[in-house]
């Protein structure tokens, strides 16, 4: 058997997407997410100039020897363009292998650990009162486990917050990328946010009780000692997981976090390989690896992360925003319900119309995700719905101190 095409195709339902779809000469088609947020045409264009012409003539089954050649033959490693391009790839060949042998991909991880995916959805407010009714319509959605942003008095715009959300006039369909030619500006003041946020804890522990796990994502705006007076501060709420308290680069730091606190770690999301796990997996400085599918090249590399991950007791929080599409997000379900250290799953939920392109086997019943038992992956790519949603450009958000330093947002 032997590929004969492989097509991009770049969509915007709400938001930009980024697919590939390669065919076999036996007429078997297979999908994969190649979207990086903010930065969609440069994948776009790796696939279509640099990779494409490469997987014409391949034998499909050879997943782990397709994706050592890309990531080797390319001299130049890592990175997330580089590897949201294999990860495409990797996702679609193993959709093609689930397809011919009548399986969905799980069964061919070492098939399902577990009944069901617990999964955690995004609450916000821009007050207490708001905070709370979004917690309640997360846990009328069925939701168990449940992420707290909330706006801090004194800062006009904080990412996370229902605000934004809200503007995209699409409830669920949370995209922190303005559309438009420039990215927004926002602003940040960490000690007004520290002391602030202790107090939305309390308050939501005093209203809905001590079960609901709570999590919360502090998107790198920390530094090491910013993020263990924080995690300290927290104890007494009992997080599942304060995520990115600092940025990830310096890994060093997080020992400084972890000798001051027990408030559970996640972290990972921008991280693009295994190897940029070493560190973090050895020294036990994580609890939580925040990899997503699409960003970290495709299942292949999760399966083996997650592997060296359980030697140190280490559990998976994949990372499931609305710019991993629902091919990533899917792909990222069948690793999880096949690994033994499946820890949560980050479910936001995609809009109708980001849904009628990507048609879906995955359900989520009673605060449980399942990637259905579809052969492969489980999505079909509508390209007839995906053509009247052309690309828009758009761009993820920074920030600025009160005297106009650039931020991490
Ligand atoms: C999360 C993330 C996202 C990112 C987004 C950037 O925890 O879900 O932090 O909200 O900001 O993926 O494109
Ligand atoms: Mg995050």
């Amino acid at each position: 058997m032997k590929i004969i095409a492989a097509e991009v195709f770049v969509t915007s339902p709400t938001r930009n997407f980024v697919t590939l779809r390669i065919t076999t000469d036996e007429g078997v088609t297979g999908i994969g997410d190649a979207t990086l947020n903010g930065r969609e045409l440069a994948v776009a264009a790796y696939l279509r100039e640099h990779v494409a012409q490469l997987l014409i003539g391949k034998d499909p089954h050879r997943i782990e020897d397709t994706w050592q050649f890309l990531y080797r033959s390319a001299y130049w490693r890592r990175g997330p363009v580089t590897m949201a391009a294999i990860a495409a790839v990797d996702m679609a060949l193993w959709d093609i292998k689930g397809k011919l042998a009548g399986m969905p991909v799980y069964q061919l991880l070492g098939g399902a650990s577990r009944n069901g995916l617990r999964a955690y959805g995004h609450a916000s407010g821009s007050d207490i009162e708001s905070l709370f009714d979004s917690v309640r319509e997360h846990l009328e959605l069925g939701y168990k486990s449940i992420r707290i942003q909330t706006a801090v008095p004194g800062i006009k715009a904080v990412y996370g917050v229902a605000a934004q959300a809200q503007a995209s006039g699409e409830r669920y369909d949370y995209e922190p990328a303005g559309r438009g030619a420039f990215p927004q500006e926002e602003d940040w003041d960490t000690r007004a946010y520290l002391r602030h946020l202790p107090t939305v804890f309390e308050a939501v522990r005093n209203e809905f009780g001590p079960e609901i796990p709570l999590l919360h994502d502090g998107h790198h705006r920390m530094t090491p000692i910013q993020a263990a007076k924080l995690g300290k501060a927290l104890e007494p709420y009992d997080l599942f997981w304060l995520e990115d308290c600092t940025p990830a680069e310096n890994q060093e730091g997080l020992r400084l976090v972890r000798q001051h606190t027990t408030t559970p770690l996640a972290i990972g999301e921008i991280f693009n390989t295994v190897w940029d796990y070493q560190t973090l997996i050895k020294e036990q400085l994580i609890d939580y690896v925040r990899a997503a599918s699409t960003h970290f090249g495709g299942i292949s590399p999760l399966k083996k992360v997650m592997d060296f991950a359980a030697q140190y007791q280490i559990k998976s929080g994949f990372h499931g925003p609305t710019d991993i599409s629902p091919v990533g997000f899917a792909a990222q379900l069948h690793v999880g319900l096949a690994i033994h250290n499946y820890g949560i799953q980050e479910y936001m939920q995609h809009s109708a119309r980001t849904n009628e392109v990507f048609e879906q086997s995955m359900t989520f019943v009673d605060g449980y995700l399942h990637p259905g038992n579809n052969p492969g992956i489980g999505v079909e790519f509508n390209e007839e719905a995906a053509k009247t949603y052309p690309y828009q450009q758009a761009y993820l958000p920074y920030n600025r101190l009160v005297d106009g330093t650039v931020h991490d947002w």
